[in-house]
Formats: C-alpha cells, sequence, structure tokens
C-alpha cells in the first residue's frame, strides 16, 4: 500500500499553473485588472475591447481562409477617399467593424480610412460616449500574397454632441485617446493593447477562440539594429532624410527591414528596437499615414512602451489635426533611433 501511496502522491494544493493563470486572462479581464476597478467607464472600456477583439477574430478567420473562397481577394474596383484602390478585404474588415460596434451600444461614431465621413450609429449616440477610429486592414497590398497585416484602432471620448455631424471634436491632438492598438495577422493572430497603463500584448488561441495573455508592460529598447523605410523613395526625400539613409549604409550594426504594411513593421521594432520612418517627399511633404487612425494610436503604443514619435519637428500626440483625414510624416521607434532622425532633420547631421 505504502508504494501505491508514493506512487499516489498528489501536487500540493499551493502551487499555482502560471499556464492555467494565463490561459484565464482574457481581454476584458485584463482592462479591468489595469483599471483596478468595476466603474462604468471602466465596464465600457472593457467592453470596447471585447468588441475590438470580436473585430479581430472575424477578420483573422476570413484572412485564414482567404484562398479558399470566393470574392474574399483582389481588388473592388472602386477608389477611396485617399484616392487608393480598395481591397476586398479592405470593404469587409471596414464593415466587421461598424458590425460589431453597432451590437456593442457604446460607439456613435466610428471614422475609417475607408469612409470620407464618420459612420454615424444613430441608435447609439443618445447613450454612445465613444467614438472609433480605425484602420481596418493595414498594408492591403498585402491581402493577396498571404503576407502579414494588421488593423489599427483607437477610442475617444465624444465631446459635446455633434448635432451638425461635423465630428470637429474629433479634430484634437493624440493625448486625447482613451485606449489604442493594433491587431497583427501574422503566423499568429496578436492583439496589442495600451489604455495608457502600459502596452500588453494578447495572441489569439483559435481552440478557445480568446486573445490569451502575453506579455504585460512591454518596454521598447532604447535602441534597436532595424530601420524600416520604403529606400525606393530615396531620390523624393529631403536631402536630410537621404543623408540619414546614408549614415545607415556606412555605419556597422544597422539591418533593413519593411514589409509593405507598418503594423509589422512597428511590432518587430517594439520588441527588438529601432526606428520606422515614413517621411514626406517633394511631391507629398505630409507624407502618407493618416494621423488620427494610423499614426497616433500607434504613437500611444510606443509611447507608452517607452519608445517616441515624431513629425521630425514635433511630437505625434501633440499634433491638432485640421481635417479628418489628415497625414503626417512619421518617425516612430526607439528613442535613440528616433533622436538619430531627428539630429538630421534638425541640423543636417
Ligand atoms: P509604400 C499600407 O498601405 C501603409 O499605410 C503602411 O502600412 C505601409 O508601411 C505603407 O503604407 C506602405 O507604403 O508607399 O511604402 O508602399
Amino acid at each position: 500500500m505504502a508504494q501505491a501511496r508514493e506512487s499516489l502522491e498528489l501536487p500540493s494544493n499551493n502551487v499555482t499553473d502560471k499556464g492555467l493563470d494565463r490561459d484565464c486572462t482574457t481581454l476584458s479581464r485584463h482592462v479591468l485588472q489595469q483599471l483596478q476597478s468595476f466603474s462604468p467607464e471602466a465596464q465600457d472600456l472593457s467592453a470596447l475591447m471585447n468588441r475590438i477583439a470580436l473585430a479581430g477574430k472575424l477578420i483573422a478567420r476570413r484572412l485564414s481562409r482567404a484562398g479558399l473562397m470566393e470574392g474574399v481577394l483582389g481588388f473592388t474596383g472602386d477608389v477611396n477617399v485617399q484616392g487608393e484602390s480598395v481591397k476586398k478585404m479592405d470593404v469587409y474588415a471596414n464593415d466587421v467593424f461598424i458590425g460589431v460596434f453597432k451590437q456593442s451600444g457604446l460607439v456613435c461614431r466610428l471614422a475609417s480610412e475607408e469612409m470620407e465621413r464618420p459612420y454615424y450609429i444613430p441608435e447609439n449616440c443618445p447613450i454612445g460616449r465613444y467614438t472609433l477610429l480605425y484602420d481596418p486592414i493595414d498594408g492591403s497590398s498585402n491581402t493577396d500574397t498571404n503576407l502579414s497585416l494588421g488593423s489599427i484602432f483607437a477610442i475617444r471620448q465624444q465631446e459635446g454632441n455633434d448635432l451638425d455631424g461635423e465630428a470637429l471634436d474629433l479634430l484634437a491632438p493624440g493625448r486625447k485617446q482613451l485606449a489604442a492598438g493594433y491587431i497583427l495577422y501574422g503566423p499568429s493572430t496578436m492583439l496589442i493593447y495600451t489604455i495608457g497603463k502600459g502596452v500588453h500584448s494578447f495572441t489569439l488561441d483559435p481552440s478557445l477562440g480568446e486573445f490569451i495573455l502575453t506579455e504585460e508592460n512591454i518596454r521598447i529598447p532604447n535602441h534597436g539594429p532595424v530601420y524600416s523605410v520604403n529606400e525606393g523613395n530615396f531620390w523624393q526625400w529631403d536631402e536630410s532624410i537621404r543623408e540619414y539613409i546614408r549614415y545607415v549604409h556606412r555605419t556597422e550594426g544597422y539591418t533593413a527591414r519593411y514589409s509593405g504594411a507598418m503594423v509589422s513593421d512597428i511590432h518587430r521594432i517594439l520588441l527588438q528596437g529601432g526606428v520606422f520612418l515614413y517621411p514626406g517627399t517633394l511631391p507629398k511633404p505630409e507624407g502618407k499615414l493618416r494621423l488620427l487612425y494610423e499614426s497616433a494610436p500607434l504613437a500611444f503604443v510606443i509611447e507608452q512602451a517607452g519608445g517616441r514619435a515624431t513629425t521630425g519637428h514635433m511630437e505625434i500626440l501633440d499634433v491638432v489635426p485640421k481635417k479628418l483625414h489628415q497625414r503626417v510624416p512619421l518617425i516612430i521607434g526607439s528613442p535613440k533611433d528616433v533622436a538619430k532622425v531627428e539630429s538630421f532633420i534638425q541640423n543636417g547631421h
């Protein structure tokens, strides 16, 4: 019997199973933990993040089967407000966010790269206190080649009643964001977010249908080897940017990485350090990237991780947009690397 008892030795009941604890940390629970509160505002934010997660699951599911379905890939034949050819995935993802937030009851307006004007959900507006700003698919050029893509989101408090539908309260600096982050559709689907209390990552477990906590309080390295920029624009840049590129070409320790989806490139920089640039060009000095639903959300995340994001002359989060689809030059990443780029822009070296 003694022999049998030894083989039956049970683990002591004070052993906490880290894996089990982590598997139970879902996104909505994590938001409440972050806020250490069950206030109506905390519950709202938790519910909003849950909706973002649902949108991410629906988009990830579509992308994972795109090659097996009719009508998912390719172009719609339309051109969006940005003057860009629209992919079918752009439209699908844009509609997914509208659909999941209609059900939420919390969001009155959605502003997206794909829509000239904000989309209003009238039934939500009397109580809807939040606005979702998003880029439904970042990196559309990668949809038909099965490469990484992203969705970028920011949540802002609605200020005033916007009776004229001009959404002028959205023309406020990025420091007004309540929450921001991105979903990365890669080998796995990840969701990275901040509500101003650090940066946290979640990985979608398809078998559970849940985003599970993966890393808390992510800190960007002070410096890293990666510089991420489309060098095909080299001769359209200002001389100061060309001088920076010549500097990294001749200096040991730098490596170029550029995927065509900045969510993917910036996620790499968040973890390994470095700098992503989309500078202005001579024909387009304001650059390509949109402030309200691309640069500002990513700037919030990177600043919360200890990094920086600037136009080259001003912190991204301090820029006051003049219009909904305003573009800004973007230099974002590790503090030391962003400062290096700035030194070329501001001092010519
Ligand atoms: P280019 C995707 O359209 C995007 O907004 C970013 O995700 C990406 O880094 C950039 O544009 C790619 O633009 O001009 O280098 O092809």
